[in-house]
Formats: structure tokens, C-alpha cells, sequence
């Protein structure tokens, strides 16, 4: 969905010399762009502040909370796919906004429960479940399967819009374990049941850079940079 919306990137949100970290003669020769992130879930504005910050190249991202997100009527995510749900955040909170809106729609894939709990990620255990109940149902489920399949799969899927129209849909995956107990203090959500091999750590025993280097939301949110990066106004 990337093809053809880059006409749509205003510049009046891409300020040359407009970047807070200018002024300290840190990056003074980037461009910036100030996106606004439609989440209630405040371990993914945590994650996204960092990706941001510690962005390399030539553009500098900057994320605050879509202002007043609180007091908004919830966008009901109803549709069968992350893409779907994603996409529709994005383009329902960006009439609320003057800038450029994104969101996030993600969650845990378990091929041994039929792909569960998917996009139900945040509800499985009920609308007002904490982690630790989310984690336990989960443990609790692939136990009752008998089966030994421990495949695992995060899916991140990144919108963005304004104006009530779509800029970009990206998404990247994180394949790993699930464990039989939980490990690790970081992170949030069922990062201490999800074990990555390649690190040999679950995502709540890593660092916060670890995590956002080798997650389904690093990833995709590379994946907006270098969108970002491509449009013909930066
Ligand atoms: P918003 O829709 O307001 O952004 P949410 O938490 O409801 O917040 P989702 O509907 O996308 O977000 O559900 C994602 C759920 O998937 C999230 O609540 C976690 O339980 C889980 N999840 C997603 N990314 C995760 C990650 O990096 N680590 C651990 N769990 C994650």
C-alpha cells in the first residue's frame, strides 16, 4: 500500500532545523518529522520513543501521544486481521489530528492454538486482564493441547495516515519459542514467555535495544523510516 501516497506527505510537518536536538549541534543537518502515535498501551509508545531516538540516518522521527487520546471514543477493533485493525486506528484517529497518525496493531501468534490468541492479543484473557493473567492463560492452553509444538510468532503491523487517508500499512514478524514459564523483568505483555533463540533470551530478558533490534516492532517501524526516507519531499 506504500505505491502512489507519497504525493500526500505535507511538508509543513517536515521542518528542516525545526528538530528539539538542533540546537545542541547534535543533528543539526537532519530533517524532522513529529508523528503522532494513536496507543493506550504505554509499552508501545515506550518502545517507539526508542526506535526513534536512537535512529541513525537522516531523519529524525519525532513521537508524541496523539494529544487527548484518553477522552476519544475507542476505535473498535473488530476485523479479522491485524492489517485491517491497524489501518483502521490510523485512519480513524487521524481525523482527530493535524499531523500524521500512527498505529500499531499487534500481538502473539501460536500456530499449536490455531494461530491464538492473533489479533485477540490484548482481550484473551478478557477486556481488563493484566499481563500476568494474559501470560497465564496462554501457558495454560498450549498445556491442555497435549502438543509439543512451541512455535511462536509476534506480528507487528504499522499504519499511517492523515486526514482520514492512508499513507502507508508495513508489517514485520519475530519468530520464537514459547516457554514453560515465564523469564525476564522488561519489556511488557508475553515478552517473558516469548524465547528468541538467535540471543538465547525471551524479550523480557533483554535489553530494551535488543528488543527493538530484533522485534516484529523494530522492524516494521524501520520499515516506516525507510518509507519516510523514500518520499520525494524529504
Ligand atoms: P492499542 O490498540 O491502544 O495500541 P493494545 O495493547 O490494545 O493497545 P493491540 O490491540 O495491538 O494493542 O494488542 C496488542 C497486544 O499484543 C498487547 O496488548 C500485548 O498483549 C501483545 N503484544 C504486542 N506487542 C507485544 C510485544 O512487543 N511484547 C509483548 N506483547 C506484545
Amino acid at each position: 500500500m506504500t505505491g502512489g501516497v507519497n504525493s500526500r506527505m505535507d511538508h509543513a510537518n517536515i521542518k528542516e532545523g525545526q528538530n528539539p536536538l538542533a540546537g545542541r549541534g547534535l543533528v543539526d543537518s537532519r530533517i524532522s518529522v513529529r508523528l503522532l502515535v494513536a496507543s493506550s498501551n504505554p509499552g508501545k509508545l515506550r518502545e517507539f520513543r526508542a526506535l526513534s531516538a536512537s535512529d541513525p540516518n537522516d531523519l529524525a522521527i519525532n513521537i508524541d501521544l496523539l494529544s487527548g487520546f484518553d477522552q476519544l471514543a475507542p476505535f473498535d477493533e473488530s476485523a479479522p486481521t491485524f492489517a485491517e485493525n491497524a489501518a483502521g486506528k490510523a485512519l480513524y484517529y487521524s481525523g482527530f489530528a493535524q499531523e500524521p497518525v500512527v498505529a500499531d496493531d499487534s500481538g502473539l501468534v501460536v500456530p499449536a492454538l490455531d494461530g491464538a490468541p492473533g489479533v485477540h492479543s490484548a482481550r484473551y484473557a478478557g477486556p481488563h486482564a493484566s499481563d500476568a493473567e494474559r501470560v497465564g492463560k496462554l501457558l495454560r492452553e498450549l498445556r491442555a493441547t497435549g502438543n509439543g509444538d512451541r512455535r511462536a510468532r509476534f506480528v507487528c503491523v504499522i499504519a499511517l495516515a492523515r486526514y482520514g487517508q492512508a499513507w502507508c500499512v508495513l508489517s514485520a514478524v519475530a519468530e520464537g519459542e514459547i516457554l514453560d514459564e515465564p523469564r525476564g523483568a522488561g519489556g511488557f505483555g508475553y515478552d517473558p514467555i516469548f524465547y528468541f533463540p538467535p540471543l538465547k533470551k525471551t524479550f523480557a530478558e533483554m535489553s530494551g535495544e535488543e528488543k527493538n533490534l530484533h522485534s516484529h516492532r523494530g522492524k516494521a517501524f524501520r520499515k516506516l523510516r525507510d518509507f519516510l526516507l523514500s518520499s520525494p519531499r524529504l
